[in-house]
């Protein structure tokens, strides 16, 4: 092993921020990694997850080869066997029961790898199983389906313009800790600073003071749970005051006038007892809104896992258009993503709907082809055509992730066959019949295909590989399509079969599109254009000569900090997709999700509900295994105000037992004021005790499943999006 040291670059697959990281090298192990200055977005930006690249790629727990199962236990195997057995075992239940008996459910990660973005809508096309069930409902479905309905493109999503706006509304996130979300921000934290640094506003509503709320100039404490009736409160109040002015957006919106009379009840007066608020505030916030030269509203998980997430995800954009803020600059913008399709002219599109086919179990309406995730483990266990027998799992731990892990789990443990492609054996892999692990990311390379498009500046940025893949190692994106040839009855074919059928219906596509850059082209001499020395490379090239920007990878690669392309720009009405061209801003299927949120005026509430958390140095289910990141006093503790502490007889450090309708946890106590009364706080991904996985560090300080408390019968019904905010649960002290 050469010791000479050396440098490299990687983007950070480790939040949403995605900074450009310097890799410091010994050979081929990463030794340390700080923030690239010379990067175009991040400008050297790093927070603690980032600079512990090193460990988190080199965790022993790492899985180095494939593992299946023979007599019952999970055993080492070679690339050859993994696929073999999945290949064999696969296609006969798709032949015998159909393609719906094979579930495929992808987690977090895949939007953080090339891979993820790159084949699981191969997979989904190859199985064609209706049976899809994703992350996103447990987070964003909702912005999704107001998006879809909105704008006619779930994709649509704009962003708040951090950078030039004057006033910040921010609802239900918490970016000190989570570093930002459907915002790509490197240095979110010092944005924020930034804005108040040269005069702006910022407004934090969150049932707890979190670092987030502290910064601000206004914390709003809600009850947990009420965001929409707060925002259509705002909406009313601008109505009400004459405070509305829409400027160059009215020639793009229909259905103000419709949204108005929707409107009509939810005064600050009619709302303020149900978030716990007083009326004047909610007027002051409202005209705040109304009179900042720009702002932009922006609401994320603790306003989005919720019982009415997809009207207050709606109800964000409603603000941004009556303020005349959507889409202007220091307002809510649309990025435009190097690696999006290249601008069709704008006019009527095909719309967004909603609930084409529903779930075989309980009906669930699909949202975006996807079910809900809380639904997952009723379609394993319950008899009949059409349930699920297999599953495919792609970067996912439902079992900690998902309400009810312990049905879950056991639902998991009932399957004909299961496929994992994860890293580690963990709380959900422990099932599988195969488990193929990808490399650590220093051995991938990486472009974010998914947060580009959500980033608050169009910039294209690519890392190829930090260090050669390892010795019997096999890139994610090869494991990808070798399963989709398993799967799908090519199995033994070249992978890069996968990735030529991608590029091939691609460019037949863009060839026949007259807004496209390559219209009119010979598909066949355009693929031979395509450089790139793997098969996601000249996909990344493929997809660059299509977008907007006139790049191509050459470009990329000669440029390693990145290219920065440019602010956020006014798309519409472009970037509109409704039937009618214009923002529909009162589509039905909100209009008549109204009376739910009308009864939930008379509804209030006052036993305890929880909310979650999130910890800088924590993701999701998955970063507990790091012990440079897990150090330190326990951190799966639950938040109780001391009031309620009082109340209760609950002592800070003692045990506690909290119980919802899914089950019963015992928990550390941690009293504090950061949380408002009658709210507590639980963070998720922990519940390390089971056996079975290979979780070493993380086995020492297991935590409680938070998720243990939900029986996955609590959604947004529009979404299909557990709620996971603003939930009741019953604390008592344990003696
Ligand atoms: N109560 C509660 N529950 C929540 C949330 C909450 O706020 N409260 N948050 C929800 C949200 S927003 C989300 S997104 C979900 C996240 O939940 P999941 O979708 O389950 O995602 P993670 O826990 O991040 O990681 C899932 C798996 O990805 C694997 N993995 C890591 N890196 C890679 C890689 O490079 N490739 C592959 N193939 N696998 C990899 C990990 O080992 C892990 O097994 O949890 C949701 N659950
Ligand atoms: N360090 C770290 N970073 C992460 C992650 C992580 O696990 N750890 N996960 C990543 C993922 S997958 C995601 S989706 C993002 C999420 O990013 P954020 O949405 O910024 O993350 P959260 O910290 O969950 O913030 C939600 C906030 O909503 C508050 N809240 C709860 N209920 C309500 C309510 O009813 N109304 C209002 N207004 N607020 C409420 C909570 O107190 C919390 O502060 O973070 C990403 N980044
Ligand atoms: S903010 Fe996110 S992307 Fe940046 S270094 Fe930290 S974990 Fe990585
Ligand atoms: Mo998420």
């Amino acid at each position: 092993m050469p010791d000479a040291t050396s440098t490299a670059l990687r983007i950070c697959p480790l939040c949403e921020a995605t900074c450009g990281l310097t890799l410091t090298l010994a050979g081929t192990r990463v030794t340390g990694a700080r923030g690239d200055r010379q990067d175009v977005f991040s400008a050297g930006f790093v927070c603690p997850k980032g600079a512990s690249f090193g460990e988190v790629d080199a965790d022993p727990d790492r899985l180095r080869t494939p593992l299946v199962r023979t007599d019952g236990e999970l055993r080492e195997a070679t690339w050859t066997e993994a696929f073999d057995h999945i290949a064999a075992r696969i296609r006969p239940l798709v032949e015998e029961y159909g393609p719906n008996a094979v579930g495929i459910v992808l987690g977090n990660p895949n939007v953080h790898t090339m891979a993820g973005a790159l084949y699981p809508p191969l997979l989904i096309g190859a199985l064609r199983t209706r049976n899809l069930f994703t992350a996103s409902t447990l987070d964003q479905m909702p912005k999704h389906v107001s998006s879809g309905l909105l704008f006619g493109d779930p994709f649509a999503i704009p962003v708040p313009d951090l950078d030039r706006t004057t006033h910040l509304l921010i609802l239900g996130a918490n970016p000190l800790e989570s570093n930002g979300s459907l915002c790509t921000a490197p240095d979110f934290p010092g944005r924020l600073k930034a804005l108040r640094r040269r005069g702006g506003t910022l407004t934090v509503v969150d049932p707890r003071r979190t670092r987030t709320a502290a910064l601000a100039d206004r914390h709003i404490a809600l009850r947990p749970g009420t965001d929409a009736l707060f925002l259509a409160a705002l909406a009313h109040t601008l109505f009400d005051e004459g405070l509305t002015d829409l400027g160059a957006l009215a020639a793009h919106v229909e259905g103000v006038a419709d949204v108005r009379e929707a409107l009509r009840d939810f005064t600050p007066e009619a709302v303020a007892d149900a978030c716990d608020l007083d009326a004047a505030t909610l007027r002051e916030v409202a005209r705040e809104l109304a009179a900042a030269p720009s702002a932009a509203v922006y609401g994320r998980m603790g306003s989005s896992t919720v019982e009415h997430g997809t009207l207050a995800n709606w109800l964000v954009d409603v603000l941004n258009v009556l303020t005349g803020n959507l889409d202007r600059p220091g307002g809510a913008l649309f990025p435009l993503s190097a690696t999006a399709p290249a601008p069709r002219p704008a006019g009527p599109g095909k719309g967004f709907a909603l609930g084409r086919w529903r779930s075989r179990v309980s009906g669930h309406p699909e949202a975006k082809g996807e079910f809900p995730t809380a639904a997952l483990a009723e379609e394993i266990e319950t008899p009949g055509e059409g349930r699920i027998r297999a599953v495919i799992s792609i970067a996912a731990n439902p079992v900690l992730s998902a309400p009810d892990g312990r049905r879950l789990d056991a639902a998991l443990g009932g399957l004909d066959f299961m496929v994992s492609v994860d890293p580690y054996l963990n709380e959900t892999t422990r099932h599988a019949d195969v488990v193929l692990p990808p490399p650590p990311p220093s051995q991938s390379a990486h472009f974010d295909f998914a947060f580009n498009g959500f980033a608050i500046r169009n910039q294209a940025r690519y890392t190829p590989a930090a260090v050669p893949l390892e010795d019997g190692r096999m890139d994610e994106c090869e494991i990808h399509a070798r399963l989709i040839l398993a799967v799908s009855g090519m199995h033994g074919a070249s992978p890069s079969a996968v990735d030529d059928l991608a590029v091939d219906s691609a460019l037949a596509k863009a060839v026949a599109q007259e807004h496209s850059p390559l219209h009119g082209g010979d598909p066949q001499e355009q693929a031979r254009l395509l450089a790139g020395r793997t098969g996601p490379e000249r996909r990344l090239d493929l997809m660059l000569r299509l977008g907007p920007y006139d790049l191509i990878l050459e470009d990329l690669l000669r440029a390693p900090h990145g290219i920065d392309l440019g602010p956020l720009r006014p798309r519409l009405p472009q970037v509109l997709k409704t039937r009618s061209g214009r923002v529909e801003l009162l589509p039905q299927p909100l209009a008549a999700d109204l009376p739910r949120l009308r009864a939930a005026l008379a509804s209030r509430r006052d036993g305890l509900v929880l909310v979650g958390r999130r910890h800088l140095r924590s993701n999701n289910s998955w970063l507990h295994n790091v012990p440079s990141l897990t150090g330190g006093s326990n951190r799966c503790t639950l938040q109780v105000h001391p009031a309620d502490a009082d109340r209760l007889g609950l002592a800070d450090g003692k045990p506690a037992r909290i119980s919802s309708v899914g089950g019963a946890l015992e928990v550390e106590v941690e009293v504090t004021d950061a949380v408002r009364a009658g709210v507590v706080s639980l963070p998720h991904g922990w519940g390390h005790d089971r056996p079975g996985a290979r979780l070493t560090v993380a086995a020492e300080r297991p935590g409680v499943n938070v998720n243990q408390l939900l029986d996955g019968s609590l959604l947004d019904p529009l979404s299909g999006t557990a709620v996971l905010n603003g939930f009741p649960v019953d604390v008592t002290p344990v003696p």
